[in-house]
């Protein structure tokens, strides 16, 4: 009986902890590999050497899922003892060599990570802990080598990192002489067609450029290569980074769990972020894409010559990549844009993982499955913690501060010790209390007093955090916090100024004023905090004509039309006009950036809604949320009726379709006429944008407009017939009818479209189209029957026999379900305990559904 109970009941998963950690007790001198290329039966014949740091250790290598077929130690025979984690075995105590001959199944991999196949061709996903599905391994980003790698197979094109050693028919070899963790391998194998180009470094290093793709895709390249090669010249410029192969080659996969990934030398790609061409790709892809390209170029400084000590340092190379890359858009494209743009993504997606079952610190301690852990608080707070940093030392410290990072640490792996450290002995600044940002989860809010007597202004703030899962007590962090004061006619009379605050609560005074100044607070969006301030209609609305500082501007904007919307959605009588009459008056500045315009006009998500009102003690109803955004885009565009036929006439672009900001400005803004002239004409506008489009962002912005208003069945049939061959474009056509579906049709129309020809599991793009836009609509997502629930948890369940990661990140969609009301909570519960209680689930799902559960 005991016996039966205990095969019965799954061993708990195991969790790792960050105070655990212990260094491997060998280096790796050297790696070599020889893959034997078969769809189901690829052989992979390891040669590693290993030198013992001290005496009498067992040698352990990770090993998943690998049909071990001999193994050597100098040439002689060895029986290790082998587990579904890995094998032990005796070592010497000198250096030795390590043999080992391992069969995979590429073809059957459908968790896409390890050695898998996309569409026939051979290709790699191995961070984070991937590489140990490839062979025995130190798979530990720690353990660092020089690898070299043989591919045999008949395709003819055949990639591994570093640089090109001897090719010929039925084999290629490369070598790669920068030491690097496991994670960063990869290897590809197939049919494909390369974009070439070539690049010369600042110190006159010619580097080979290829972006690899399949047959018919050649022409969706020429973007991706200026991109490649602006960030490798951004690089240089601002911090001094040179490439340092011959050869950098980026891939284009269409199965692939995330966006892209830095292997060295030999960046492999989600196509959906690399291929653009104008009759295909929107505006937006376009942005996303060259950002894409810079992050994963910018990391081969910052994450494969500096790399991570253990997993639980993935904001040193992750926060800083980001920072970085935003930078590189900020140079590119408009600074004040991409700013608000941060900012809207930190509390769209950030601030609620921060803030419900899933917070974690910047850098977490204790993990089940560290896939789960590639987060917005990872990634976005850990970049927002780079900026506070940069603009508490200022730009010249900051610049030096890294220069010594990189000589210092090239080579190694290493903490987020290392990282203070070198801020702390090039600015000779204290940064422990700084450090808190790193280690407390929940954002932060700041409440702030003022006060006005005698020409001086005192500005009070209070600085509190809520407890967080695992975390009840907060210390007070280091908070910078960029304020401008501006006179009652509108002048500035402080320029922007940085507070440093340290306290719980803390005062700030300004003298010599001639009248109680309006406050304009956390310019620039000095830190990601959320701050609680209770302004009035009339000053927000001041703000929004007069502020100085785009972010601050944009942001008394939105303040005022979330009080609006919020009060809409709970039924009160609003009045609306100041919100009106400031936006109408910012859209017609010509002076102004279309961007910023349209940033300014464009409302809050709705489950941003939700989570203002759940913080101020409202139970959040999701369809009177949807009907108080529908009621105001409603009002705003008879307000603008006769500014509309204007505002899209002079937004037109002439001319070949060019993807820089200043067109696609122009573009969004007409777009963004075309959306409210939709709510007036019936739809006689996007119909004839629909039928004139020489592009895809004035095709699908058309066609989503005509959708959203219940039309477009025609459209939305000429769309597909002519996009058919494209994958890329027919996940806009899935996404775009779950989009815009009305709250009470979203089940229907994604159940519908899951039953599609073209729908598949195993594809994560078209699987996130359609069921990630899904959860992504927030009033259909939370019907008030539940059926949203169960209908994604359905697909979750299957999903999950197949791909556990993408799974996992999409359980993420169910984290806010304690705001809404008894049933829907009931629903909710009932779909996550279905998914928790599947049999048979992955480490990675159990892990987020448990913490989501959160009991
Ligand atoms: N480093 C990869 C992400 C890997 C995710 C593994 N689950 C891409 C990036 O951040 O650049
Ligand atoms: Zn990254």
């Amino acid at each position: 009986m005991a016996l039966a109970l205990k095969d019965a009941t799954p061993a708990a998963p195991e969790t790792i902890y960050l105070k655990d950690y212990t260094p491997f007790p060998f280096t790796v001198e050297s790696v070599h590999l020889t893959f034997r290329l078969e769809p189901r039966a690829t052989r992979v014949i390891s040669r590693i050497a290993f030198a013992p740091k001290g005496h009498g250790a067992t040698l352990e290598l990770h090993g998943e899922e690998l049909d071990l077929k001999w193994a050597r130690i100098d040439g002689q025979e060895v029986t290790p003892d082998v587990t579904d984690k890995g094998l032990s075995v005796a070592a010497p105590d000198q250096p030795f060599i390590w043999e080992a001959e391992v069969e995979i199944s590429p073809e059957t991999n459908t968790a896409l990570e390890g050695l898998y196949m996309s569409n026939g061709m051979y290709c790699t996903q191995c961070e984070a802990e991937g590489f140990r599905k490839i062979t025995f391994y130190p798979d530990r980003p720690d353990v660092m080598s020089v690898f070299t790698v043989r591919i045999e197979s008949d395709l003819p094109v055949l990639l591994s990192n570093g640089n090109k050693g001897e090719v010929a028919a039925g084999f290629a070899e490369w070598h790669d002489p920068w030491p690097k963790p496991a994670y960063l391998f990869a290897l590809v194998a197939g049919e494909l067609v390369n974009h070439p180009d070539r690049f010369t470094t600042a110190s006159g290093r010619d580097v080979e450029l290829n972006i690899w793709v399949r047959d018919g895709d050649l022409h969706k390249c020429g973007f991706g290569m200026e991109a490649l090669k602006a960030s490798m010249r951004w690089d240089e410029e601002v911090y001094g980074r040179e490439y340092d192969l011959d050869i950098f080659n980026i891939v284009a996969v269409d199965d692939f769990n995330m966006g892209a990934m830095e292997n060295k030398g030999l960046n492999i790609f989600n196509s959906s972020c690399v291929l653009a061409s104008p009759d295909t790709s929107t505006d937006a892809n376009y942005e996303r894409i060259e950002a894409i390209i810079a992050h994963e170029y910018f990391h081969n400084w910052t994450g494969n010559r500096i790399t991570c000590r253990d997993w639980f340092q993935l904001c040193l190379k992750e926060g800083l990549t980001v920072f970085r890359d935003a930078q590189f858009t900020s140079d590119m494209r408009s600074a004040a844009v991409k700013r608000i743009d941060d900012a809207m993504e930190l509390r769209g997606r950030q601030f609620p993982e921060d803030n419900g079952p899933l917070s974690h610190p910047v850098r977490p301690e204790s993990f089940q499955e560290i896939n789960n852990f590639y987060t917005a608080t990872v990634y976005e707070k850990g970049a927002e913690v780079i900026a506070m940093l940069k603009r508490l030392v200022g730009d010249a410290a900051y610049y030096k501060a890294l220069e010594l990072y990189f000589t210092r640490h090239d080579g190694q792996a290493c903490t987020i010790e290392d990282w203070i450290a070198v801020f702390e002995e090039s600015t000779g600044r204290d940064l422990s209390q700084f450090k808190l940002w790193y280690s407390q989860s929940g954002t932060p809010r700041l409440s702030v007093a003022e006060t006005f007597a005698e020409g001086t202004y005192t500005l009070t703030f209070t600085q509190e955090t809520k407890p967080t899962p695992g975390q009840d007590k907060k210390d007070p962090k280091v908070i910078p916090i960029a304020v401008g004061l501006l006179s009652p006619n509108g002048d500035e009379v402080v320029p922007t100024t940085l507070l440093e605050m340290t306290e719980a609560t803390q005062s700030f005074t300004f003298e010599g004023l001639g009248a109680k100044p309006v406050p304009s607070i956390l310019r620039d969006f000095s830190a990601p905090v959320i701050l609680e301030r209770d302004v009035s209609p009339a000053e927000n609305a001041f703000l929004l004509a007069h502020d100085t500082d785009p972010f601050a501007r944009w942001d008394a904007g939105r303040s005022l039309m979330r009080d609006v919307l919020m009060s809409m959605a709970r039924g009160e009588s609003t009045e609306d006009g100041p919100l009106i009459e400031g936006i109408v008056t910012v859209l017609t500045d010509r002076s102004l950036d279309p961007s910023f315009r349209v940033q300014v006009m464009s409302l809050p998500g709705e489950s941003e809604l939700a989570a203002a009102l759940f913080e101020a003690g409202h139970t959040p109803d999701p369809d009177a949320i949807h009907g108080a955004c529908e009621t105001l885009r409603q009002r705003l565009a008879e307000r603008m009726q006769d500014e509309l036929p204007r505002l899209y006439a002079e937004n037109q672009v002439s001319g070949p379709f060019s993807p820089d900001a200043k067109s696609a400005g122009k573009r969004e803004m007409a777009n963004a006429a075309l959306g409210l002239t939709t709510r007036l004409d019936g739809g006689a506008l996007a119909a004839r944008q629909f039928a004139d489009a020489d592009n895809m962002t004035l095709q699908i912005a058309a066609l989503s407009r005509l959708v959203q208003i219940g039309k477009g069945e025609a459209q939305l049939a000429a769309f597909y017939e002519q996009w058919q061959d494209d994958r890329l474009v027919i996940d806009k056509w899935f996404g775009l009818q779950v989009g815009m579906a009305a709250p009470e049709r979203a089940v229907d129309v994604a159940r519908a479209l899951t039953a599609h020809k073209d729908f598949t599991m195993t594809n994560p793009n078209r699987f996130r189209a359609t069921l990630g836009t899904f959860g992504g609509h927030h009033a259909g997502f939370h019907r008030a029957d539940g059926s949203g629930y169960h209908f994604l948890a359905d697909w979750l369940i299957q999903l999950d026999a197949k791909n556990p990661q993408t799974t996992a990140r999409m359980c993420t969609l169910f984290q806010t379900w304690r705001r809404y009301d008894a049933t829907r909570q009931g629903e909710a519960r009932a779909a996550l305990e279905r998914i928790a209680g599947t049999s048979g689930l992955s480490r990675d799902t159990n892990e987020m559904v448990t913490r989501i559960l959160g009991d």
